[in-house]
């Protein structure tokens, strides 16, 4: 059996691409929580995070460690032959509109007070996984780290050009609602852009933050995300407890 290791921060947006996607391949993985000021030191490879380690292989970039993921481990395939173009479309949509909202809902202004207790929750994720390598004065200024990280200030500003957190988050729900149907990219099964458009519903979710149930007021959306949940929770279950 090959051996995967999946190096990760549990608030990113770009892992929970990753973490889903081993979930819904029902992989064995090993989790190693990096400190994100150490990630250099940490990381086998690179320095950000997710990398994933494939017995003596390493790769950065979610999607790419996500294309390869099904590469190797073909069960249950998530990119369609015939429908590449679409998914490689549609991934460029999540990564430069998608993503960016996940980070303008947690980014701490003093107009976005939901973002300080957001940012501040976060915080306490990290240091609960990253085993007491914080203090807690540290997590009570984590609404600082994230409001001065060089590469989340660049998302925000860029983000921020295209309106409120609510407009872009109005823009997103319609581009999706349009292309559903059944799954995403009107395709009849599932691929890996419900993936991962899945895991930036349900990351905020996980992580309990403010405001995190707004895609529900869609009716398509709402299904959607429930017919996800279903197929990403069974795998989750061992399979003894899965009801036939
Ligand atoms: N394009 C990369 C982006 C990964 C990324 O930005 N990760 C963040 C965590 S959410 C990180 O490690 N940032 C540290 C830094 O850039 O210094 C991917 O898709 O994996």
């Amino acid at each position: 059996m090959k051996k995967i290791t999946f190096y990760t921060m549990e608030t990113s947006p770009y892992a929970a691409k990753v973490y889903y996607c081993l979930i819904y391949k029902q992989l064995i993985f090993e989790t190693v929580y990096v400190n994100p000021f150490k990630m250099k030191q940490q990381l086998p490879f690179g320095k950000q995070v997710p990398v994933l380690t494939i017995d003596d292989k390493s790769f950065a970039n979610s999607t790419d460690i996500c294309l390869w993921l099904d590469e190797e481990f073909p069960d249950k395939p998530l990119v369609p032959a015939n429908l590449k173009k679409q998914v490689a479309d549609f991934d460029h949509w999540i990564s430069e509109t998608l993503i960016p909202l996940s980070f303008y809902s947690v980014y701490p202004t003093t107009r976005n007070l939901t973002g300080v207790y957001n940012a501040w929750k976060l915080g306490r994720t990290v240091k609960k996984t990253t085993q007491g390598e914080f203090s807690s004065t540290v997590v009570l200024l984590w609404p600082l780290v994230l409001r001065y990280a060089p590469f989340i200030k660049k998302i925000y500003k860029n983000i921020k050009k295209r309106g409120s957190i609510s407009k872009v988050r109005e823009i997103c729900l319609d581009h999706l609602e349009k292309s559903l149907g059944p799954f995403l990219i009107k395709n009849e099964h599932i691929t890996i852009v419900d993936i991962f458009v899945y895991s930036q519903f349900a990351l905020p979710r996980k992580l309990g933050l403010l405001d995190s149930n707004y895609f529900l007021n869609r009716p398509k959306i709402r299904d959607w995300y429930q017919k996800m949940e279903r197929l990403l929770v069974e795998n989750t279950m061992p399979k003894s407890q899965n009801i036939v």
